[in-house]
């Protein structure tokens, strides 16, 4: 009897240190999981007076005129572009000239582009502005410049651009020309399309440039063999990590209305090359409407992609994205 009473105690005495145990791993797990999400979590850095300001041509397209970023959108102006732009003498040109024909052909002094430049030390505010003055010849604020005094990375400099345009609506575009300018056309119409129901009700939209319908055609089946790998690997994790609805996450070429803006840009986190799916993580998260839009591309050389070590870090980004998310690091309604 008593020898029985002994071995019930026993057990149960060793069932609860097992639990204790057991809860004390699960403690340690989640507090370390926490943590290490934390730590490599992202605060997107403040902007420095300088970079509240930009440059563009003055009234008499003489000077070089330093004003404040605006906060607010103009009537007048349909379309705002952002170009990230960093080291970019070698290939912006081209870009513009498309961007800029297009814009005066189908909407007359109704457009605007705001180049960032990310802090580039081979004179691209410079290049650009002297562009404007005496390649295309445009008046004051058709194109502005905003100078980082350092290197953010495409995120920060999408951010801070697309949150200073004047325009009803704001693409951004990569500064290599790589996708078809006139497509912007198709991107514009399908907001149109879905920003306004019925009844006249307004809603944030984006309309994202996709190049999935090229994965088997030339201009993909050209890249090297480790980019188109790690392309494919890159897509299994977004697909793991939460993006299922959207095929092409990462085209330099996206197209959002103010609300959209509004919704999302204060709240992005990410400065690094993985922007693009923070963006469409906060778009799902706040139900925006969006399109998938093929549009043109081409492969252009120049890339500033380090393809190992950029590859890697992207991948480290999403996996802290998704569980800084899950986690409460980041909120889709806290400013940051
Ligand atoms: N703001 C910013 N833009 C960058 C940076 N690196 C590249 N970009 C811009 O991102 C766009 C795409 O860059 P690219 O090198 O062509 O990348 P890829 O097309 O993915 O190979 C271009 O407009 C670049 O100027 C950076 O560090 N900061
Ligand atoms: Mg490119």
């Amino acid at each position: 009897m008593f020898s029985e009473q002994l071995v019930s105690v026993y057990s149960n005495l060793s069932n609860t240190n097992v639990k204790v145990l057991l809860s004390s791993f699960v403690v340690a797990v989640a507090t370390s999981v926490y943590l290490i999400v934390y730590l490599l979590s992202h605060s997107p850095r403040q902007p420095c007076p300088e970079e509240l300001e930009f440059t563009t041509i003055d009234d008499n397209k003489r000077q070089f005129i330093r004003k404040k970023l605006p906060s607010r959108s103009e009537d007048d102006i349909i379309l705002s572009v952002v170009v990230p732009s960093y080291n970019e003498t070698s290939r912006i040109l081209s870009m513009l000239k498309d961007a800029i024909n297009f814009l005066e052909a189908e909407m007359p002094s109704k457009w605007e582009i705001v180049v960032v430049d990310d802090g580039s030390s081979d004179g691209t505010s410079d290049f650009v502005l002297k562009l404007s003055r005496d390649h295309f010849n445009l008046k004051s604020g058709q194109l502005r410049v905003i100078k980082f005094v350092h290197n953010r990375g495409k995120g920060g400099a999408v951010k801070q651009g697309l949150l200073h345009i004047r325009g009803k609506y704001g693409l951004f575009a990569d500064a290599d020309g790589a996708s078809k300018f006139s497509d912007v056309k198709k991107l514009i119409e399908n907001i149109e399309n879905m920003e306004v129901d019925d009844e006249g009700k307004k809603f944030p939209a984006m309309a994202l440039g996709s190049r999935a319908h090229m994965v088997n055609t030339e201009a993909v089946i050209k890249r090297s063999f480790v980019r188109n790998c790690l392309m494919y690997g890159f897509h299994a994790l977004v697909f793991i990590f939460g993006i299922r609805s959207i095929k092409d996450t990462q085209c330099g070429f996206k197209l959002f209305n103010r609300d959209a803006i509004n919704d999302i840009f204060p709240y992005l986190h990410t400065e690094g090359w993985i922007f693009d799916v923070e963006i469409l993580l906060l778009g799902l998260k706040k139900n925006i409407k969006y399109r998938e839009i093929p549009i043109s591309w081409h492969e252009v050389g120049g890339s500033k992609m380090d393809l190992a070590i950029d590859s890697l870090k992207m991948a480290k980004d999403l996996v802290i994205i998704r569980m800084a998310y899950i986690l409460g690091i980041y909120k889709p309604y806290r400013k940051c």
